[in-house]
């Protein structure tokens, strides 16, 4: 793969892969809606809004793999999410099958299930349960990811991520905690395995504590290399207590699935 395309470079994701992959692929083409100003060797930058079609064809010329990180990626109003993961995401997928684009790499999110219980492991191909507008764009992702696997030949790995971060944050992050090199190592398998058409994996490390069933990951030869266990002393050490009012702790999706929550008055 000779240049592979990231949209969403300069977000903390973005920020993370650029590091990542550095020297990886020929050309590594930054784009973003916000200027970056250290454009490295093996770097170009093309601002792009994803709701511009225009733009966003323009830096799709020549691709041969994107790592679609832009968007809107917490709980919003609808037309925020509307314009950034509905209306983006079909244009990156039409921008990627008019520039004969072979692979997509889709950040979909623990959200898409957020409303699953934690007391069970929740599989690839488990029905969406959203814990909100944010968690039921994600899974419109999924499905037009399939339809361009399907349909167009594009091969897309969606990656339910959980939480991308230098360390686990909190409780709930010991179960969906994932560290930048395994997201990174994912995304590598996602542009570069062989046989991906349409997939769905779990953007998790090597977690006692995860509440899914990563079976996928695995058999594309995903080998995490960090596990949240090791921050678990620190972390609960400063964790307060759950409120016991709340469905927030009892779900995947924590607190964005208390978000505007009218059950259990
Ligand atoms: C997500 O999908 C968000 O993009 C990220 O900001 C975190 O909030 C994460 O989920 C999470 O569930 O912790």
């Amino acid at each position: 793969m000779k240049t592979v395309l990231l949209t969403g470079a300069a977000g903390s994701i973005g920020s993370a892969l650029r590091r990542e992959l550095k020297g990886v692929y020929g050309e590594l083409r930054l784009a973003d809606i916000k200027a970056i100003n250290d454009v490295g060797p093996g770097e170009t930058f093309h601002r792009v809004d994803v709701a511009d079609m225009g733009a966003l064809s323009a830096a799709m010329e020549g691709v041969d793999g994107v790592i679609h990180m832009a968007g809107q990626s917490v709980e919003a109003d609808w037309d925020t999410v509307h314009r950034q993961n509905i209306v983006g995401l079909y244009n990156l997928y039409e921008a990627a099958r008019n520039a004969g684009v072979r692979r997509v790499i889709y950040p979909s999110s623990n959200h898409a299930v957020g409303f699953y219980p934690r007391n069970r492991r929740v599989g690839a191909r488990a029905v969406f349960r959203p814990d909100g507008r944010y968690g039921v764009s994600k899974a419109f992702g999924e499905l037009v990811a399939a339809l361009y696997a399907d349909k167009y030949d594009i091969g897309s790995l969606c990656i339910r991520i959980g939480n991308a971060n230098d360390k686990p944050i909190d409780k709930r992050r010991l179960s969906i905690w994932v560290s930048w090199r395994d997201l990174a190592q994912l995304v590598r398998i996602g542009l570069e395995h062989p046989d991906i058409h349409f997939e769905i994996v779990y953007g998790v490390s090597d977690n006692e504590r995860s509440w899914f069933d990563n079976a996928t990951a695995y058999q594309l030869g995903y080998r995490p290399q960090d596990r949240a266990e090791d921050y678990a002393a620190e972390v609960l050490a400063r964790e307060q207590p759950e409120d016991p009012a709340k469905v927030g702790p009892r779900v995947i999706g924590g607190t964005f699935a208390d978000e505007e929550y009218v059950g259990d008055p």
